[in-house]
């Protein structure tokens, strides 16, 4: 028998990976799409298939997780063998400006599937993973965090995840449902929204680099995380729904780097050495000197990136690294790429984008390239 999966935020970065390993694994995939004025499939476009042409084994439905009934409905119709909610107001800066929002999205809306599997007499068959995260430890209270670590998180988009995390706990101990939360740290790719700090820097950078903007504008770029790439981590949230028995598992690789060093790495990617000077919000890194023809735009002495109050947080996590003992003994899984190796990939991607804008601009055929990150 085709197992189903139903993928909430499909069109996301994880999403869209999760949807190809299980495409590949045999699955029949459902994902939930929001309806949007724009396109808003690019991630998963490559995967779609024309309904016309041949039977689907990649289907989107649209729908929302503000939406109970909604969620029921496409519930009822897919009765899918597991339930991957991946789908979330992801932005810890941005749930500061939307808090209520993103509780009703990344706590509620775990609730209202979870009711749903139970509501529909699925718990026996349905097995379901929560997206949960390394926020949850934000102000730390051990190093490295593992499964065990006390709690406190520091935002509204944690808070959020805190509830969603103990309510799946909850629906396992209360109705024998096979859930598990995946508390995975942060994880990157080419596929990563625009306004993370990874992929801000390197798009950025290789933006600066070809001439399409002058400086980047960041905020706390002294904090700690342990980056791992996307691809390493779907594989986990697959493997946690194929157990015996339902556990939650803590995923990363047990690295710990800093923003600046994410800044350099790029840099380097690109041939340009940077120096940094100043302190606080006057610190500024200037190109000291440019090694390849990748940065052809750029100048020794330029200062291409400043520091800009604007991205500090009301209350920021510092640092984060995770120890994933427990998924590597239990499950051997392993991250199998560095946050060295993934940066040098989204600089290639980015920078391949970028090369493409500025010889439309050349030719006078520009694109704009939204500065607002
Ligand atoms: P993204 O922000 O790339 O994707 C989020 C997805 O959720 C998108 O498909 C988005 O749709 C969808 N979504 C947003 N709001 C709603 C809503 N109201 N109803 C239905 N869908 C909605 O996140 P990632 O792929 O990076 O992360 C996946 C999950 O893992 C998230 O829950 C995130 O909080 C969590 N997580 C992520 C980590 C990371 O480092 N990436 C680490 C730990 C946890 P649209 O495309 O229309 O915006
Ligand atoms: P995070 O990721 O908040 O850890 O949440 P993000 O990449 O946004 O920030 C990481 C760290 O970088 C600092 N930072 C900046 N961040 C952004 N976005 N923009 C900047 O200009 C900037 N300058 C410095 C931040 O202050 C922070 O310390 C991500 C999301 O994917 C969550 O959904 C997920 O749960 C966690 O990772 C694990």
């Amino acid at each position: 028998m085709t197992k189903k999966a139903l993928i909430t935020g499909v069109t996301g970065q994880d999403g869209s990976y999760l949807a190809e390993l299980l495409l590949d694994k045999g699955y029949e995939v459902h994902g939930i799409k929001r309806r949007a004025s724009l396109f808003n499939t690019q991630r998963v476009d490559h995967i779609y298939e024309d309904p016309h042409l041949a039977p689907q084994r990649f289907k989107l439905h649209y729908g929302d997780l503000t939406d109970t009934s909604n969620l029921i409905r496409i519930l009822s119709e897919v009765m899918p063998d597991e339930v991957y909610n991946l789908g979330a107001q992801s932005h810890v800066a941005v749930s500061f400006e939307a808090p209520e929002y993103t509780a009703d999205v990344d706590a509620i809306g775990t609730l209202r599937l979870l009711e749903g599997i139970r509501f529909l007499g699925l718990e026996r068959r349905t097995r379901f993973y929560q997206a949960s995260t390394s926020e949850l430890y934000g102000l730390v209270q051990e190093s490295p965090q593992r499964e065990t670590t006390p709690f406190y998180p520091r935002s509204p988009y944690a808070v959020a995840k805190l509830y969603a995390y103990w309510i799946t706990v909850n629906y396992r101990e209360a109705y024998g449902l096979y859930a598990c939360n995946g508390i995975l740290f942060n994880h990157e790719s080419p596929r990563r929204g625009e306004t993370f700090v990874t992929r801000k820097i390197t798009r950025g950078l290789a933006n600066i680099a070809q001439g399409l903007e002058a400086c980047l504008y960041m905020g706390n770029i002294d904090a700690l995380r342990d980056w791992g790439h996307a691809r390493d981590y779907v594989r986990m949230q697959w493997m946690m729904l194929q157990q015996d028995t339902a556990e939650d598992y803590v995923i990363a690789t047990g690295q710990q780097y800093s923003v600046r060093q994410f800044i350099l790495w790029t840099a380097e990617e690109l041939g340009i050495e940077l120096a940094f000077h100043g302190e606080g919000v006057d610190e500024v890194a200037t190109v000291v000197r440019v090694t390849s023809d990748r940065a052809p735009a750029v100048k020794p002495g330029q200062v291409v990136l400043r520091i800009d109050p604007r991205y500090f947080r009301p209350a920021e996590v510092e640092t984060l690294l995770g120890d994933p003992s427990k998924a590597k003994l239990k499950l051997g899984w392993e991250p199998l790429i560095t946050a060295r190796d993934m940066c040098a990939e989204m600089v290639e991607a980015d920078l391949r984008v970028a090369r493409r804008h500025a010889l439309l601009n050349q030719h006078g055929l520009s694109m704009s390239v939204s500065l607002e990150n």
